[in-house]
């Protein structure tokens, strides 16, 4: 199995909204869908929170930082990588492909999750949601 992300994230390490605004500018380019959402996970006492998330192709993942320390969100293979959270940062990527996949923080590698995503083949109404 293997599962694709584009990263969508603010380099400018400006404003934490930024990455918001990317990631719209992403999904533009990697085709917009309807009932496309946003999965958003809590990065808080070094754990990911939820841990396994199961999206749709087309959705997005948001990790927003709540710890004082940086985090990443690093897939095991290293297809993609959120690069340094920071406290109150967001990152968002966007689902480009089906799979699973695992990923860790890098500079805290016992913090990990998972993320399954499944084809979209209609939208908010498809199966299995
Ligand atoms: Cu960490």
């Amino acid at each position: 199995m293997h599962l694709n992300f584009r990263r969508a994230f603010n380099r400018a390490g400006g404003a934490a909204v930024g990455a918001s605004v990317l990631a719209m500018a992403l999904v533009q380019d990697g085709g917009a869908q309807d009932g496309a959402l946003v999965h958003h996970i809590v990065i808080e006492s070094f754990a990911f929170s939820p841990a396994s998330v199961t999206v749709k192709v087309g959705d997005k993942i948001e990790w927003v930082n709540n710890d004082v320390v940086p985090h990443t969100a690093t897939a095991m293979d290293k297809s993609w990588d959120t690069g340094q959270i920071s406290n109150g940062e967001s990152r968002v990527v966007v689902a480009t492909a089906a799979g699973a996949i695992e990923y860790f923080c890098v500079f805290h590698p016992h913090m990990k999750g998972e993320i399954v995503s499944v084809a979209a083949p209609g939208h908010a109404d498809a199966p299995g949601r």
